[in-house]
């Protein structure tokens, strides 16, 4: 090709590394300055300062002062649907665009979240662990398990994800609740105002909302204590949304049977007390980490920025 200037390929900062699709991808088209996550946006050197469009990501989001350090900023695609990092006002008010991943991780985020409730429920990896420490070998018997079908699941947010959870279980619920700030218009589902109620109500609870703010510690320890100490929890969706600490003292006091996370306040920090105990069922984020969807999700980012600098609409907007 050759000849290709300054203007052809756009300044762009990406956090990362992201992942070598997407970098290749990005390294193609934008003059890419990788930036680490955790770079303090005021010492930034000046070649960055002239980016036209950041690339970041669920946990990591863009916080006000990255917009503020990149004064010709015009659009932040995020590799992931969250986008409770982002300063959404922040970027409304300095007229940047955000585009987010909707819809091409639902499916997988949503098989995660049920294979994690039947992990959990049914001692899947303390099990596993029996087998191979030779614990069965040696006549160890585990205890019975909880079960899933006929059970009562409460979905907390109802949203894309939230529903592509209930359908997969609505063969084996006993039955399906939810509750959102506002009861979904076209839902087939019971829908429990009160928080306290809903957890109640539910032999399990799956978190399924958006974080941010409005949803922060949204499960606290009086919800804990209404789902009691049959019940189970499993989280695909922010650490933030449950307070973190009444969960952990939840947990060793048996005050709830179990809990299934993806996710936690302080990432990658995982409390040290849940390292210890069987009943919880531990992953690393991977709700969305598959290969078909991380290409998908890679393609969306890529399919934005074209549009954007294309002058064309971007196809998921968050602002
Ligand atoms: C990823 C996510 O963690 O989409 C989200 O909101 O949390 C995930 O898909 C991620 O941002 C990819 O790096």
């Amino acid at each position: 090709m050759g000849g290709m200037t300054h203007a052809e390929r756009p300044p762009i900062v990406a956090y990362g590394p992201l992942y070598p699709y997407l970098d290749d991808e990005l390294e193609r088209r934008f003059t890419v300055h990788a930036v680490a996550a955790d770079a303090d946006p005021a010492a930034l050197p000046p070649a960055v300062r002239d980016a036209r469009a950041l690339v970041s990501f669920g946990s990591v989001g863009a916080p006000a002062d990255i917009m503020d350090a990149l004064p010709g900023l015009e659009i932040i695609g995020l590799f992931s649907v969250g986008y409770d990092k982002v300063d959404v006002d922040h970027a409304r008010m300095k007229g940047i665009r955000v585009t987010n991943t909707p819809d091409v991780l639902t499916d997988d985020v949503a098989d995660l979240a049920v294979g994690l409730l039947y992990a959990t429920v049914r001692n899947i990896a303390a099990n596993d662990a029996l087998v191979r420490s030779g614990g069965w070998a040696r006549g160890e018997k585990p205890p019975l398990s909880g079960r899933v079908t006929g059970s009562r699941i409460g979905i907390l947010g109802l949203g894309r994800i939230g529903r592509a959870i209930a359908e997969r279980l609505e063969r084996q619920a006993g039955e399906i609740l939810y509750h959102n700030r506002r009861q979904a218009q076209d839902a087939p589902y019971r829908y429990v105002a009160d928080p306290l109620d809903f957890a109640r109500q539910s032999d399990v609870i799956i978190v399924a909302t958006s974080g941010g703010p409005e949803a922060a510690k949204l499960v606290d320890a009086a919800m804990l204590d209404a789902l009691g100490p049959q019940g189970v929890i499993v989280n695909i969706s922010r650490g933030s949304v449950i307070d973190e600490e009444a969960l952990v003292a939840a947990l060793a006091d048996r005050r709830i049977a179990g809990a299934g996370l993806d996710v936690f306040a302080h990432e990658p920090h995982v409390p040290e007390a849940l390292l210890t105990m069987d009943h919880v069922v531990l992953q690393p984020h991977q709700g969305s980490a598959t290969v078909h969807t991380r290409k998908a999700m890679a393609d969306l980012v890529l399919a934005n920025l074209d549009a954007w600098f294309a002058g064309k609409p971007v196809l998921t907007p968050v602002v």
